[in-house]
C-alpha cells in the first residue's frame, strides 16, 4: 500500500477550512460545498493514471470528511459522488465525477423545494413559527407557505453561542415576515404565542431521534409541555445510514472561545490558572417522543417510522466507505 497521502487541491483545502471554521455551515450547504470541492479536485487533477486519480479523489474526500463529525449530509454527499466515479481512463473518471457532483447538487436543491412544499401544508394562514438556529430546510417550508399566500409570523431564537438565529431573522425579514427575536432563555415564555416549533436537522437516527443545534432538545421538551407541535424539516440527505446498525452520532465539541472570549475568561477566572472548564457542544439529541413530524422531500413521517424510509433508501448497504483504500 502506498503510504504517501496524495495532495489535495487548494480549493478542497480551503473548502475544508471554511467548513471547519463554519464560514460554510448548515448541513445542506456543507454537502453542496463538499460535492463542489470534489468536482474541482477532479477537474484540476493532473493524475497520470486512473489509480492515481482515484487515490486523489479518496484523499480529497477524507480531508473534507474530517472537518466536522455530526452532520451526516457531509459523508452522504461524499459517498454519492465517489460511488458515481466510474470509467477506465482518467478522462472518463473525471467526467463521471463532474456529472455526478452536478446531479447531486441539482437533486439537493430539488429536494429542498419539494420538502418546502410538503412542510408548508402544515402551516396555516396566520400561524406563528418558533425557530432555532438557521436551517435552509426549515426556511424552505416558510418560503413555500408565503408563496401559497399565507401570512406567517416568526419568533426567532438567537441561538447561542454563534447566534445563527440572526441569519434566520435576516432571511425572514427579506421575505417581509414579521419577526420577534428572543434570547434563548426567553423561549419558554414565548411558546404560548407559537403554533409550531420549526427546526432543521444535522442528522436523523434510525429510531427517529433528531440531532440538531444545541438547545433543540430543551425547546422540544418545553414545546411538548406547552402543547406546541414540533416539526423537523430534514431532507433525506440528513438520514444517518450508520444508525441502522447501532452506531451513534458523534456530537461535535467546538472551541471554548466561541463561548467565552479570552477577556471574559480571565475576568471570571482571575489569576487562577486552569480553574474554569468551558464545554461547547454544537448539537444535542431530541428523542423521537418530543417530535411530531419529520418533513422530508418524500413526505411527512412520524419519527418512529422514519426507519422504513431509511430501509427503502439505504437497503442493506454494507461494505467499506468509498474513501477508504
Ligand atoms: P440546513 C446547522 O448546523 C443547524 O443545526 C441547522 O438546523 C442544520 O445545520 C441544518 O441546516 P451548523 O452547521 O441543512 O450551523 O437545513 O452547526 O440548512
Amino acid at each position: 500500500m502506498d503510504q504517501t497521502e496524495p495532495d489535495v487541491h487548494a480549493t478542497v483545502a480551503s473548502v475544508a477550512d471554511d467548513i471547519a471554521e463554519m464560514e460554510i455551515r448548515g448541513a445542506a450547504t456543507i454537502a453542496d460545498a463538499a460535492a463542489g470541492a470534489l468536482d474541482e479536485q477532479a477537474a484540476e487533477s493532473d493524475a497520470g493514471d486512473p489509480e492515481a486519480f482515484r487515490a486523489e479523489m479518496r484523499a480529497a474526500a477524507r480531508h473534507l470528511r474530517e472537518t466536522r463529525p455530526t452532520a451526516v449530509s457531509l459523508p452522504n454527499a461524499l459517498r454519492y459522488v465517489l460511488r458515481g466515479m466510474v470509467g477506465d481512463g482518467v478522462a472518463d473518471l473525471r467526467q463521471s465525477v463532474e456529472t455526478t457532483a452536478a446531479e447531486f447538487r441539482r437533486e439537493l436543491d430539488q429536494a429542498q423545494d419539494n420538502l418546502g412544499r410538503i412542510g408548508a401544508n402544515r402551516l396555516r394562514d396566520g400561524d406563528t413559527v418558533m425557530t432555532h438556529c438557521h436551517s435552509t430546510d426549515a426556511l424552505s417550508c416558510v418560503e413555500a407557505a408565503l408563496d401559497q399566500g399565507k401570512e406567517i409570523r416568526a419568533i426567532v431564537k438567537e441561538t447561542r453561542p454563534r447566534k445563527q438565529g440572526h441569519i434566520t431573522a435576516r432571511q425572514l425579514r427579506e421575505w417581509d415576515v414579521p419577526v420577534t427575536l428572543v434570547v434563548d432563555n426567553a423561549a419558554r415564555r414565548y411558546l404560548d404565542d407559537a403554533d409550531h416549533v420549526l427546526v432543521g436537522a444535522d442528522s436523523i437516527a434510525a429510531d427517529g431521534s433528531v440531532v440538531n443545534k444545541i438547545g433543540t432538545s430543551g425547546l422540544a421538551v418545553n414545546a411538548r409541555e406547552r402543547g406546541v407541535p414540533v416539526m423537523v424539516a430534514a431532507q433525506t440527505l440528513k438520514l444517518h445510514p450508520d444508525t441502522m446498525t447501532g452506531h451513534t452520532v458523534e456530537i461535535e465539541m467546538r472551541d471554548e472561545r466561541e463561548v467565552l472570549s479570552a477577556d471574559e475568561e480571565s475576568e471570571i477566572d482571575g489569576d487562577a490558572a486552569g480553574g474554569l472548564t468551558v464545554e461547547n457542544p454544537a448539537f444535542d439529541v431530541t428523542p423521537p417522543r418530543y417530535v411530531d413530524a419529520i418533513v422530508t422531500e418524500r413526505g411527512q413521517f412520524p419519527p418512529e417510522s422514519i426507519v422504513t424510509l431509511m430501509r427503502e433508501l439505504f437497503g442493506d448497504q454494507q461494505g467499506g466507505e468509498p474513501w477508504e483504500e
